[in-house]
């Protein structure tokens, strides 16, 4: 039997009428020239441009196939069989080449990638710039570290304090010439009489919160406190390379039955030991608080002259970083403990001080401007 379209394969149709015959074998003529044109023209496309326009030539719209789908209607009925087959064909041995050609230029584009832009695994890798603690808080958290290991637990106290609680409750009654030497910011004093709102000129009202909080478990019987109290205070003064209105301090607080002047210095020169080494001389000098009795300020040895003397500790062999003393028994009775039962001791320090004096900064003022050339030397 004769064959139409050449080489497709496709078998006669038997005789149907001269001029629908006619038609049939133009259009499969013409779906044969489709094929044949398409896939010349795919072995010359070289680029992903060129790729797409021919997908747009021979399978869009306006295609040369689907001119001929276009037609199909006017075929008689007993025709559209052999016609619809083989126009599918072309339409699928179209896309199926297309299919190839695209997945060939899109492997032989990564292998061109993969060669052109080689990675070198061996380059040393771009460091992302890591931030880091201020050195204040790194010193902070040396200091809880090493009275974590002596036994005392951090408690955080508020840095918005009320007269009562920063100064009447710590036995400076009102008008007390003491108040002079914490000079204060009052932020809220209308409708508030004697009782106005400061921010904390020290860390010590924190005892009082401290010391309420825990005798209130057992108000019969409280147990025994040992904490330190770290947060910033403020005090309107005349800033100097060691003065800043704002510091932070840490307090440490320990009450208990039979606790001493003893252990207060044991407890200090320990932490001194361990703070600045082994060998680290400190002393204590009588001074006045309201809330303590005795009082001291506390000293250590300058690490830097070895107690020679020099500029950093102006001559003296000695620095001090910090004041305590015995708890007042007004203050233990105003926080919950007869005096009569417990006794404590407290103290104060000064954390940028003493980053001060290991770091040999020269200026407290470095604390607070954030200035990266200063703080990424931590
Ligand atoms: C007090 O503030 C007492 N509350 C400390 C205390 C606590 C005594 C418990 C007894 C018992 P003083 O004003 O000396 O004390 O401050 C203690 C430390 O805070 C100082 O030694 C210093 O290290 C630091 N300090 C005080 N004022 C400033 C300031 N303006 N700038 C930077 N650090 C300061």
């Amino acid at each position: 039997m004769a064959k139409l379209g050449g080489t497709t394969g496709i078998p006669s149709r038997p005789y149907v009428g001269r001029e629908f015959r006619l038609l049939e074998g133009r259009m499969l003529d013409s779906l044969n020239e489709v094929e044949r044109n398409g896939l010349d023209a795919l072995q010359k496309v070289q680029d992903e441009a060129a790729l797409e326009a021919w997908r747009v030539t021979h399978l869009g719209r306006s295609s040369g196939l689907m001119q001929i789908f276009s037609k199909f209607g006017q075929l008689p009925q007993a025709d559209k069989p052999v016609v619809g087959q083989r126009a599918n064909e072309v339409k699928k041995a179209l896309e199926a080449a297309y299919d190839v050609k695209s997945g060939q230029m899109r492997q032989a584009a990564l292998k061109r990638s993969l060669e052109q832009e080689q990675l070198d695994v061996t380059l040393p890798g771009r460091r992302l710039p890591l931030g880091r603690l201020h050195p204040d808080t790194q010193t902070l958290r040396e200091l809880y570290t090493i009275f974590g290991e002596m036994g005392f637990q951090v408690f955080r106290s508020r840095e918005v304090e009320s007269d009562e609680y920063n100064f009447q409750l710590l036995n400076f009654q009102i008008g007390h010439p003491a108040r002079d030497m914490q000079d204060t910011y009052f932020v809220e004093a209308e409708g508030r009489g004697e009782n106005p709102i400061v921010l904390r000129t020290h860390t010590s009202p924190g005892q009082i919160h401290a010391m309420r909080w825990i005798s209130a478990m057992q108000p019969d019987n409280p147990p025994p406190v040992r904490i330190v109290l770290p947060g910033m205070c403020y005090r309107y003064e005349q800033v100097t390379n060691r003065h800043e209105t704002q510091f932070d301090q840490l307090e440490g607080l320990a009450v208990g039955p039979g606790i001493t002047f003893s252990d207060l210095k044991g407890t200090l020169a320990d932490f001194a030991r361990r703070m600045f080494g082994q060998a680290t001389r400190t002393r204590f000098r009588a001074s006045y608080f309201p809330f303590t009795e005795p009082s001291a300020e506390f000293d250590v040895e300058c690490f830097l002259c070895g107690g020679k003397g020099c500029s950093v500790c102006k001559g003296s062999g000695w620095l001090e970083i910090g004041g305590c003393g015995m708890v007042h028994p007004v203050v233990l009775t105003n926080g919950g403990y007869d005096p009569q039962r417990y006794s404590g001791f407290a103290f104060g320090l000064g954390p940028q001080r003493m980053a001060m004096l290991r770091h040999r900064i020269e200026d407290i003022r470095y604390f607070w401007q954030n200035d990266l050339r200063f703080l990424e030397q931590f």
